[in-house]
């Protein structure tokens, strides 16, 4: 068996203690995905492995294909590594994918701790940060914000309120290549066994992040556009783990973060917190009469902006599971 190895790569022997191998089987962890080819390591040494045909037969969703970070049971069969079960997952961080199918796209599994990595130009938008704040928080993993390049500004305050009038209990630091504090905070915050995903907009400074915590230059980087994009230089995510074995996870930078599962109380505290005093239970602060929401954007305790951006995540959130459920209605009858 060899639990005890793959403890390097997170694993929790008393986690998974039910599942019985035969003496042909290991358990693994998804280093990388590429189509059908699947990156695995028993701790020991990476493979390339392939998903059981019955495992392939059964998947109905990308969910159920592996994702970076899943803990896995291997097989050898004919020369060939073959993952025949996938364990049950411990935290999932997806998203919609692009178009208009009801599709979820995971991103990293078995994540401790998700870094939302967005760059001090991008920073105030509050559009970006409550996306990617919703798609963590659902999770259970712990979401903490980087503001990467802070050599860029001159007022971090700002950026400290802007991000406190967002979500007051969210825990952030900032982090630059070029001047102090460099990654500091980040390096005390990493602890070994537990499991990092970095997520972010393309450019915002990842990969040259997770390359410093490597010690070397692993992840390729490379200039953003004169406009401040990002030239999407990581294509897919990538498992690995630092010198002091906590074990993280590089990400392709997002065009565009889609709402699948998402927790927008927790994202949007304030309005959660006001809607209390609601006149009605179910108050959707469109047009109720002794909507305590509404109020608070007219006594000037809230933006209009903000309200209007709840509603639109709201709203793509609805959408999206009422696309999930005729999705799985037409499976059950395919089945049938
Ligand atoms: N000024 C400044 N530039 C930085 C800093 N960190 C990274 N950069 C630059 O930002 C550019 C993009 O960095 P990457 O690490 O490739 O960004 P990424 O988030 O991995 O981008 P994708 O892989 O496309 O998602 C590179 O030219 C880096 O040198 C920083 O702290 N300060
Ligand atoms: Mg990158």
């Amino acid at each position: 068996m060899n639990e005890h190895v793959l403890k390097a790569f997170g694993f929790d022997p008393n986690a998974h203690e039910s599942t019985c191998l035969t003496p042909e089987q290991s358990f693994a962890r998804i280093i990388s995905v590429h189509k059908t080819v699947i990156i695995v390591t028993n701790g020991i040494e990476t493979q390339k492995a392939t998903l059981s045909g019955r495992l392939t037969h059964l998947a109905t969703s990308p969910l159920d294909w592996p994702v970076v970070g899943d803990f896995v049971v291997i097989e050898r069969k004919d020369g060939l590594t073959i993952i025949t079960r996938i364990l049950k997952r411990k935290t999932l961080l997806s998203r919609k994918t692009a178009g208009e199918e009801s599709d979820s796209q995971g991103i990293a599994s078995n994540i401790d701790v998700i870094f939302i990595v967005i760059d001090v130009t991008r920073v105030k938008n509050p559009y970006l940060i409550e996306r990617y704040l919703s798609i963590a928080f659902i999770t259970n993993a712990l979401p903490v914000i980087i503001v990467s390049k802070s050599d860029l500004t001159g007022d971090k305050d700002a950026i400290i309120s802007h991000i406190q009038m967002i979500n007051k209990e969210i825990g952030f630091c900032f982090t630059s290549e070029l001047a102090p504090p460099y990654y500091e905070d980040i390096h005390q915050l990493l602890t070994p066994g537990k499991t990092y995903v970095f997520i972010g907009p393309s450019g915002s400074g990842k990969s040259t992040m997770v390359n410093h915590l490597l010690g070397k230059a692993i992840q390729s980087t490379a200039a953003v556009s004169k406009g401040g994009e990002g030239r999407h230089t990581t294509t897919s995510s990538k498992l690995m783990v630092t010198d002091n074995k906590a074990i993280i996870i590089d990400t392709p930078g997002m065009r565009e973060v889609r709402l699948d599962h998402a927790d927008l109380d927790e994202t949007f505290q304030d309005i959660q917190e006001l809607s209390k005093a609601c006149r009605f239970r179910d108050c959707t602060h469109h047009h109720e009469p002794g909507c305590a929401v509404k109020k608070a954007i007219d006594d000037q305790l809230l933006s209009s902006e903000r309200l209007r951006r709840y509603h639109k995540l709201e709203r793509e959130l609805i959408n999206q599971m009422k696309r999930a459920k005729q999705k799985e209605r037409i499976l059950n009858r395919k089945k049938k």
